[in-house]
């Protein structure tokens, strides 16, 4: 990336997602899947980053995204939904490509069930939202944008 080009980030959403704003609006609020949209577009304009949104139920499709971002995106935003909580071939294709990576979830996996303690893509992200709803997102953008730019700085 040369110092004109805007930043890439690839902002990845895990299965069931798309069903945002249709059920459990207790945990995941009344808010569809095409305001999430909305919001992480809004967010990267916000902070001159060129945002990509995928959203797949499978787990293959989300590896193969990962790996085709290798040398494409300068950093990757992921909610990795219930494959978190089993992925380690998530894990695997985050450690391959080695993008500098944020782990975001709408809830605060923290305080709910066992099962949901472990995140195995986390393993491989410098920082994770929890709980924070939409918000988590918009700041994983400031966070991945303030990292890559200080990173730039630095002597090679
Ligand atoms: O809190 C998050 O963002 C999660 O990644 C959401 C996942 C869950 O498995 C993780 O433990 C935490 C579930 C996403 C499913 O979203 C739904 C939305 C509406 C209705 C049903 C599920």
């Amino acid at each position: 990336m040369t110092g004109k080009e805007s930043m890439k980030f690839l902002i990845i959403n895990g299965p069931n997602l798309n069903l945002l704003g249709i059920r459990e609006p207790n945990v995941y609020g009344r808010k569809t899947f095409a305001d999430l949209e909305e919001y992480i577009r809004k967010s990267c304009i916000e902070n001159e980053i060129e945002g990509t949104l995928f959203q797949s139920n499978h787990e293959g499709d989300l590896v193969d995204a990962i790996q085709a971002a290798y040398g494409e995106y300068d950093g990757i935003i992921i909610n990795p939904a219930a494959y978190t909580h089993t992925s380690i071939a998530i894990l695997d294709a985050l450690k391959a490509v080695n993008i500098p990576a944020v782990e975001v979830h709408l809830s605060n996996i923290r305080e709910r069930e066992a099962f949901r303690q472990i995140s195995y893509p986390g393993m491989a992200c410098m920082k994770t939202y929890v709980g924070l709803g939409f918000e988590g997102y918009r700041k994983a953008v400031e966070y991945l944008k303030e990292y890559l730019s200080t990173e730039k700085k630095e002597p090679t």
